[in-house]
């Protein structure tokens, strides 16, 4: 069995990444390149250094390093869709038998669907790590937040050309300047409160907390604090609309970090009873309304004519609440979003190029939130930062029905704590089946998904499993 590569880190796929991007998506070029792959580390570890020196706190918040600009090809445009405390048990495709989502499961219909994609178990976590291509435990600075130093894939798109839009949910503090610096060009948020005292403040309304009936909302700097009768989440994708209709002559990239489906569980708009107080029956019709969202936009896109040259990816950040318990064709899931486990972590991906990627195909490769980023760059020819590690690695080629360079294990590196001490902080490596947390603990997650038993005596080759995550902690320990 395949167990662990080769070990690579941050910077060497980095390396992989960039060198793929600049010349081409074959296997024969990859080969090629890791053969030399130790003059790139040099010359890169160079670059890194350089960059450190020269941008080290030097030019402030506005220094972002990056390689040279490359713009090889036709670049796609981008719509990132990421729901909100949505595990994978919830989507049709994934054999949820409580929800429909027709939508979603057309777009994997139309694509790939990979089996095994795992976000951070929360929130912040997952938004610090999609956002930057890093691991937690390298930009995790608390919950509510992300550094101001950091580099989003906004900054890279915007830096190779793409028209820039964030809508849905924010959560990590600032104001309309901490978006533009993230790359943003235009925005309309919930959740732009300041979780951290000594953090930018965005001066929040006292009804910052409404994110669905009459929600308080952040659009282009000036803060729209709507009706009652007015949908927050149909607020943020009527943006979304709005702005490919704006905007489709030229490239542009979409982050759509939507606000459904967190609680509190209230009826959507579309629910027969406007006064339920039932916490799934709600459930259920937000996943559904939610889909219809989804729907929404790839409708716009195909009405303004650039659906064939748009790459359309659908996650979501975090598993399901821990009071949602779903039945799906494999049994019963519980939500355990904040658990590290399974329902905290295992959320859906789909990704579709139409006329690009192979219709229907199911991926097992292992993908986690430090993938995006490289994802996005390889798939628009834009480039990686250099001045800093980059941990994920892309699933682009994934994309096109290609084999590429898939993981063989992924990281977590989970805190989800504001204070200073890191207390509860802890770790894994795992595969598809094999899971390793950094107190010894192993579990067979294929078999034991609650992980309710740890394994005592294991098998040879899963003693070898074991040795090969235990390398993989070393390796991150010593590249921090
Ligand atoms: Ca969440």
């Amino acid at each position: 069995m395949n167990v662990i590569g080769d070990g690579r880190s941050g910077i060497s796929a980095s390396i992989g990444l960039k060198f793929k991007v600049q010349e081409a998506h074959g296997e024969s070029v990859r080969r090629n390149f890791f053969n030399s792959a130790t003059r790139g580390i040099l010359m890169y570890r160079f670059v890194f250094l350089v960059c450190t020196l020269v941008m080290g706190g030097a030019f402030g918040q506005s220094s972002k390093c990056f390689a040279n600009e490359v713009h090889a090809r036709k670049q796609p445009n981008i719509v990132l869709i990421m729901a909100d405390d949505l595990g994978a048990e919830t989507i049709g495709c994934y054999g949820a038998k409580d929800y429909r989502t027709p939508n979603i499961d057309a777009l994997a219909a139309s694509g790939v669907r990979f089996r095994h994609c795992y976000s951070q178990p929360l929130c912040t976590p997952s938004r610090a790590q999609i956002m930057t291509g890093r691991y937690n435990h390298r930009n995790y600075q608390g919950f509510g937040y992300l550094d101001p130093q950091e580099i989003t894939f906004g900054n890279v798109l915007k830096k190779a050309g793409y028209q820039t839009c964030i809508a849905g949910k924010w959560q990590l503090c600032g104001d309309a300047s901490t978006l533009r610096n993230f790359g943003f060009d235009e925005h309309c948020l919930w959740n732009m409160h300041a979780y951290r005292k000594d953090a930018p403040n965005a001066n929040e309304p006292k009804g910052w907390l409404r994110r669905y009936d009459a929600a308080t909302l952040y659009e282009n700097g000036k803060w729209n604090e709507c009706p009652a009768g007015v949908y927050g989440p149909q607020v943020c994708a009527d943006f979304i609309s709005s702005f490919i209709a704006r905007k489709k002559d030229r490239p542009f990239f979409v982050y759509y970090p939507m606000i459904l489906t967190h609680g509190p569980f209230v009826p959507s708009p579309a629910s027969d009873d406007p006064n339920s107080k039932n916490r799934k029956q709600n459930f259920v019709d937000m996943v559904e309304y939610m889909d219809l969202l989804v729907g929404q936009i790839v409708q716009q896109l195909d009405q303004q004519g650039v659906l064939e040259n748009t790459l359309i990816l659908f996650t979501g950040d975090n598993g399901t609440d821990t009071s949602i318990t779903s039945d799906t064709l494999e049994g019963r899931v519980r939500g355990r979003k904040g658990s590290m486990a399974d329902g905290g972590t295992h959320v859906p991906l789909v990704a579709t190029w139409s006329g690009e990627s192979p219709a229907g195909k199911v991926v097992d490769d292992l993908v986690d939130f430090s993938d995006f980023l490289p994802t996005l760059c390889d798939a628009t020819g834009a480039s990686l930062p250099v001045d800093r590690i980059i941990d994920g690695q892309t699933f682009f080629p994934q994309i096109l029905g290609k084999k590429g360079v898939p993981r063989e294990w992924l990281f977590c590196h989970y805190w989800g704590g504001t204070g200073r001490k890191r207390e509860g902080t802890r770790e894994f490596v795992r595969n598809q089946r094999w899971k390793l947390y950094d107190d010894g603990q192993m579990f067979d997650v294929m078999h034991d998904p609650e992980e309710t038993k740890p394994l005592e005596q294991l098998d040879p080759e899963v003693v070898i499993v074991k040795q090969r995550f235990r390398e993989v902690f070393e390796s991150l320990k010593s590249n921090r």
